[in-house]
């Protein structure tokens, strides 16, 4: 058995807060004729409803103050709560830990009625948490590590035995300094290295080993392999940087992230794999990369399915269908060329493998991968 590599814990401490605050305040922003700019979202995640709205005023220098922006907000933010998407694998990790009598809080810095309603819109979420603290209980929110000791005082427990996940940068520091395990999985990955305060940095919560922390293990892998519900996208094969092929050996058939956002934000960066299909050609094995390739630091997120079969000639523009059914790791940086390409070798062993599996040959016959002809796409 593998030795823990970290101090054990027996219980978990989360906020999967998420990006409907920076919904909400893109759309505020155009009104005042300013440009929201996403990679702003770092100065506002974690912080409590009036810092961010002050945080805004001030940066966006905009005419009002900030009580003021915040009372014309809040209604807008209510109504937004329903639309909520989870933190991708946070449904998977509450129903894991929750099996195993892991006792768990949320403690976010938003108030607590927020909270609740939040998570009422999720079937079953509010009995997998013993405890619930918001900001609006405690003197100072996140980073103060108040918020966390709260929770901890509520679940019985030491806060050298909490395992904090956490998204935010104020979060992260408040979970240290109130003595607790943390695992960053940062809301905007190319931040990541800014978290190094935490424990660990994952890019997602697939990603998470709870073993690691003396946690029950997960048991749905399969084959280095984890099985996920189907989801399906896409386009055009469009024209990448040429790289594919020329620098490493590996032609990718690349599709514009235009026009996914809501899927890609579904589904962390990371590597994937399932079945493409082209209406003219056929169906095939298919492994992919979805992200900014950390070897290469894109400053965009591509999408790069490499189909497992020799083709004798280019498909530019053709209607390229995937269905994704499993995940295979997250997406890194190697020393070296040579690492990466044997990497995304092993990363096609193991699909191609995986792929016979009853679990995931049975997509091969989706009708969606064929049926172009009834989709808008101009291609025959
Ligand atoms: P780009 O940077 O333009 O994506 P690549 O070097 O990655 O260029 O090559 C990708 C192109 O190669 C695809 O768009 C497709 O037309 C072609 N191609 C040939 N064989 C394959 C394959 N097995 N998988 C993906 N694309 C392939
Ligand atoms: N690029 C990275 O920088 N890190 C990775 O971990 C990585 N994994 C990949 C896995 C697969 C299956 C594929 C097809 C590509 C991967 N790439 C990765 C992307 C690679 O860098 C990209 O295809 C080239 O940049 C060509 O555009
Ligand atoms: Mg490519």
């Amino acid at each position: 058995m593998a030795k823990p590599l970290k101090k054990l814990v027996s219980c978990v401490i989360l906020d999967l807060d998420d990006g409907v605050v920076s919904e909400v305040l893109k759309g505020f922003l155009a009104k005042y004729g300013k440009q929201w700019d996403g990679r702003e979202a770092q100065r506002i995640v974690g912080k409590t409803p009036l810092e961010a709205a002050a945080a805004v005023v001030e940066e966006y220098g905009l005419p009002c103050g900030k009580e003021e922006f915040l009372a014309e907000l809040h209604p807008v933010f209510y109504a937004q709560l329903c639309n909520i998407k989870p933190l991708p694998g946070a449904s998977r990790l509450l129903k894991h830990l929750s099996g195993h009598g892991v006792p768990m809080a949320l403690a976010s810095n938003s108030p607590r009625g927020s909270i609740e309603s939040k998570i009422s819109y999720h079937q079953g979420w509010k009995d997998y948490f013993s405890a619930i603290v918001g900001g609006d209980e405690v003197t100072a929110g996140k980073p103060s590590p108040e918020i966390f000791l709260e929770a901890a005082k509520r679940l019985n427990r030491e806060p050298s035995s909490c395992l904090v996940i956490e998204d935010s940068m104020p979060g992260v520091t408040a979970g240290k300094a109130a003595g607790m395990e943390v695992v960053a999985v940062p809301s905007v990955p190319k931040q990541a290295h800014l978290y190094t305060s935490a424990e660990e940095v994952i890019n997602s919560l697939l990603d998470l080993q709870p073993e690691k922390w003396g946690l029950p293990p997960f048991q749905d892998w399969i084959e280095g392999t984890l099985p996920t519900e189907p989801w399906y996208i896409s386009g055009p094969v469009i024209k990448g940087f040429g790289r594919g092929s020329k620098v490493l050996g590996i032609p990718t058939a690349n599709l514009s992230p235009k026009g996914h956002s809501s899927l890609l934000s579904e589904h962390p960066s990371g590597v994937y794999f399932g079945w493409a299909g082209l209406s003219t050609r056929g169906v095939y094995k298919m492994v992919m990369s979805i992200g900014w390739n950390p070897y290469f630091n894109n400053a965009e997120k591509t999408i790069e399915p490499w189909l497992l079969h020799e083709f004798t000639e280019d498909f530019y523009g053709e209607e390229l269908r995937l269905v994704i059914v499993g995940y295979l790791r997250p997406e890194v940086n190697f020393p070296s060329l040579e690492s990466l390409i044997a990497k995304i070798h092993e990363d096609k062993r193991i699909a191609e493998r995986a792929l016979d599996l009853p679990l995931y040959s049975k997509h091969k016959d989706d009708p969606y991968l064929s049926s172009s002809l009834h989709s808008e796409s101009n291609h025959s």
